[in-house]
Order: structure tokens, then sequence, then C-alpha cells
């Protein structure tokens, strides 16, 4: 049985481990069963405790955009390996990273280099909460933006109202500068600045937001974002922890059009390897320690083996075409999806954008978290372990996005769209 060694695993795991796990989507517990212990990976694969393959659309929840193992980013980590694995003092090769990245993302003067996408989102947070002298901030229901206090908050009872924690530990003193707006609802937006917009530092915004599955900002929406923010003098900050350099080179600033003041980063830029990033304008980022008074700080920040491992995935994703073909893969198995679906008789929704894609038990798109909360955990339990069985292993919760890799075949694409053909054939009915 293939799950032996998984849940000896897992049992062994949970003894020392909370939940047995270092994150908590990865327990399974959304989609019920023994999470899958990884051996190893390469190109779209991974293979379990017990050797069994799976087509991987986790990637790392985002970074391995060019699959698992890129000859170029394996040769870079090990030659930096050898030069040292830290050394708490400025190194070339970050100053390197912060131009590439400054190169391709032309909304940032500057960037400041961190180990995790909650330590840029927490410290992005700071930043403009220092610049601007103010103390509230915005963010929207179904956005996530890692664990810091402030963020773990979820919509008041009212219309703009201040947020309620959502975790044990944070008191409610810490989140009630936190607004939760319903993710493209322009009226709650509309009011929220009416009253608030003299105090608001920042809205934090996904603009593409991944973390309730796959759901855009209108362009309408995210344009009034742009705009109140401007007249009332808080700053748009993007996290664009899943989205950049995942949705397109540019990110979804790029896919957008619009100028943020502030973006956060993580994942891709990484390749795997703990690294994330925020940056924004000269007069803004020169706030931060030891030019000004904003305080951030990290022993590990810019980590010579995890920028060699950044550099090297974006010196490959930046080559010509690199999101064409990306897009058009992606592309082929969300139509793929849809057209098993269609034949199958399931209400079934998809989006993509790069290589970032989500799909609903929906007859049609979400525009805001309740809606996504709509689809029916049961049936998206059943989906995920039916393909799972067939070794097809997508994002262990219905909130969450998938992510296609260069390394993913068209052969990979095919046999994911018939696992889910069968899978579809024993849905649970509504
Ligand atoms: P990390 O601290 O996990 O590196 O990044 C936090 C974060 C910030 N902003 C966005 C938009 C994010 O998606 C994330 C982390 N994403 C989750 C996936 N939904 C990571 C997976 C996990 O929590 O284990």
């Amino acid at each position: 049985m293939h799950q032996d060694l998984n849940a000896e695993l897992f049992a062994r795991a949970q003894k020392v481990i909370p939940g047995g796990v270092n994150s908590p989507v990865r327990a399974f517990k959304a989609v019920g069963g023994t999470p899958r212990f990884i051996r190893r990976a390469e190109g779209a694969y991974f293979w379990d405790a017990d050797n069994k393959r799976y087509i991987d659309y986790i990637g790392s929840w985002g970074p391995m955009i060019l699959g698992h193992g890129h000859p170029a980013v394996l040769e870079a980590v090990q030659k930096a390996a050898l030069d040292g694995f830290s050394f708490g003092a400025p190194t070339e090769r970050e100053v390197e990273l912060a131009e590439q990245i400054l190169q391709l993302l032309p909304s940032m003067e500057m960037v400041r280099l961190v180990s995790s996408g909650t330590e840029a989102a927490m410290s992005a947070l700071r930043l403009a909460r220092g610049a601007t002298g103010r103390k509230h901030i915005i963010k929207f229901e179904g956005c996530y933006h890692g664990h810091a206090d402030a963020l773990l908050v979820k919509a008041g009872s009212g219309l703009a109202t201040f947020g309620n924690p959502t975790s044990a530990g944070v008191p409610p003193e810490v989140v009630q500068h936190t607004l939760v707006l319903e993710y493209n609802n322009l009226t709650q937006l509309e009011e929220a600045f009416a009253l608030h917009g003299h105090d608001i530092a920042c809205l934090m915004i996904e603009a593409i937001a991944g973390n309730m599955n796959f759901v855009r900002a209108t362009p309408a929406f995210a344009k009034r974002c742009r705009e109140l923010c401007t007249q009332h003098g808080a700053l748009l900050l993007f996290d664009e922890v899943m989205t950049g350099f995942r949705v397109g080179l540019q990110g979804a600033q790029g896919v957008l059009g619009i100028k943020p003041d502030l973006t956060v980063m993580g994942k891709v830029i990484g390749g795997g390897m703990p690294l994330a990033a925020f940056g924004g304008p000269r007069a803004i980022m020169e706030q931060l320690a030891p030019m000004g008074p904003v305080y951030q700080a990290g022993t590990l920040s810019g980590n010579p083996v995890a920028t060699a491992c950044g550099l090297a995935t974006l010196r490959e994703i930046a080559k010509p075409g690199f999101y064409q073909a990306l897009g058009a893969k992606t592309k082929r198995l969300v139509q793929g999806l849809q057209a098993a679906a269609d034949a199958e008789g399931v209400p079934f929704c998809t989006e993509s954008e790069g290589g970032m894609f989500g799909f609903f038990l929906l007859p049609e798109l979400p525009q805001n978290y309740s809606q996504v909360m709509r689809s029916s955990n049961p049936r998206f339990n059943h989906l995920f372990h039916g393909l799972l069985d067939q070794g097809v292993y997508i994002a262990p919760a219905l909130y969450e996005a998938g992510f296609v890799s260069a390394a993913h075949t068209d052969a990979d694409i095919d046999a994911t769209i018939e696992a889910a053909r069968v899978a579809f054939k024993t849905l649970p009915k509504e």
C-alpha cells in the first residue's frame, strides 16, 4: 500500500512537530487523508516516501517555475555553496539580484531582500506606516499576506469596519487599525476612504488573488484602488509574493498596467530557496534603517546561496518567449479541464494568467471570498483525492491556486486532464 511509509512518517512527525508539518496547509486537514512526504523532485514531478510519482502542480506554492532541479539553477547553487553558506555581511550577488529585480520592475527604485513573504509584507507594512505617519491599513477578505499579527484579521461586523483577529494570540488592539473590505467591492472601498482616507497608511492587495484560489481584481476596482490611494496620500501596496514573476515578467502590476507604491515579492525570486523582497520609490525606501527611522533587519537576508538560486531562476524566466510558452501550457491545462468537466456535466470554471491557474466547482467565476466559499468541500475533496490516487498532485485546499512549470510537458498536461475526467465521473452530486 503506497500510503504505509507516508502514514508512518506522518505518525512519527506528529510526535515532534505540531500537526506533523511546518506549515499548516501541508497537513491535508482541509481534504483529509495522509500527507505525502516528498523524498525528491525532478522537473515537473516529485516522489513520495513510497516512491510514488506525482505530477506536481504546487511547485512549492509558486517558486518552482522552472520545474525542480533546473541544471543552470542547480549549478549556481552548488557553486555558491562551495564559496560559503552565509556571511552576515554584504555580497556582490545581493547587489546583482537587486539590480535585476529593479530592471524587471520599473515601479521600484530600491529593494530590500528578506527571507520570507511574511517578513517582506510585515516590513513593507511597517515602512508604509513609518513613511506616512499614519496607522490605518486596508486589506481584503480572502487575501493572505503571511502571518504578521496585524494581517491575521477577518472582516468586522458591518461595512468598512475594523477587523477582528483570525488567530489566537493576536490581541484585538493589534488589528484595531486594520480595515477588512470585500474584494472587488467598490462601494465599501469608497466608503472606507471617505471615512478614514486621511489616516490610511496603505491599501494592501493581491491584485490577482491566489489565496482564495484564483480571483482577479476587476480593472475598474484595481484602478479605483490606485486613484483613491493617490487622492488620499495612502500608499498602494501590491502583494506579489505569489504573482511576482509568476503571472508574467512584470507580475500583476504588469498585467493590470497599474504602478503600485510598494511591491512585496517572494517565491519565484528565490527559486525555491528562502528569499523574498519588498521595494518601491527611493524616497520611501530610504526611510528604512540604516538610512531612516523605520527599523528592519535579518540575519539571513540576502543569503548568498539563496541569491544565487534566485538570480539563476530570474535569468531563465527573463529569456524571450518564456511566458508565452508557459502561458500557453497553462491555458492548455485549464481548457482541457473545462472540456472534461463539461463532458461530465460538472459545474466548473477556470482562470489562469501566465503560470498560475485556478478552478472552481461552480458554474461561474467568483468575484470575492464569500462567493468562492460557496464551493462544495466534499466535491473538491473527492476531486483532490481522485487526482492524487492517479498521480496528480494539486493544492490540498479549494482556496489555493495551482502552478504550472516550464518542465510540464504536453503529455503531463494531457495525463492530468484524463485523470480529471476519470475523477469527474464519480464526483458526488451537489
Ligand atoms: P511566506 O511567509 O509563506 O513565504 O509568504 C507569505 C505569503 C504572502 N503573500 C502571499 C500573496 C502569499 O501567497 C504568501 C504565502 N502563500 C502560501 C500559499 N497560499 C504559502 C503556503 C503555506 O502557507 O505553506
